[in-house]
């Protein structure tokens, strides 16, 4: 039966890979990903736009990615769309209680050369209250509002994270 061994070895190795992978998670927007690339260099552009799907009534989150080539800083004022009681830019954080919790921003810095990253665990768009429920295949339309760009109309498909 030493046809068996090499598949007992895989699963060893396949569960060993699953544990490393559990250890080594941490909140996406807190850890830069290895080998990112540069920000492409005289372009600036929002990215890896995506929302979680949400029921009738319900409030989800909305996530994407500022990448800011330019040379000078520009500031994310707000954000604006249809289809919900209202919608937030909010950032989570470490509550006293050692709890994480979330609180809106009213503004927040792209800086020059950089990438801002909203993603689960950290900044997030808020969507309150949807007039419709959002399953995946679905998208929603929201407008960024920039100082330096100004309106920055954005699609985000929805995902099951
Ligand atoms: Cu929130």
């Amino acid at each position: 039966m030493t046809f068996m061994r090499p598949l007992a070895l895989l699963t060893v190795l396949v569960l060993l890979f699953t544990l490393t992978a559990c250890a080594d998670e941490q909140p996406a927007s807190d850890v830069p990903l290895p080998e990112e690339p540069p920000v492409p260099a005289d372009t600036f552009a929002v990215v890896d736009a995506w929302a979680g799907v949400a029921s009738e009534g319900g409030t989800t989150a909305g996530y994407f990615t500022i990448e800011n080539g330019l040379a000078r800083a520009d500031t994310l004022q707000g954000v604006t769309a249809n289809g919900m009681d209202r919608i937030e830019m909010h950032e989570t954080y470490e509550r006293e209680d050692g709890l994480r919790g979330m609180r809106p921003v009213e503004e927040l810095v792209a800086p020059p050369g950089e990438r801002v990253r909203f993603a689960p665990g950290g900044l997030h768009l808020m969507l309150i209250n949807m007039e419709r429920a959002l399953a995946v295949g679905d998208s929603v339309e929201v407008t960024l509002s920039f100082a330096e760009h100004g309106a920055y109309p954005l699609t985000l498909p929805v995902r099951d994270r």
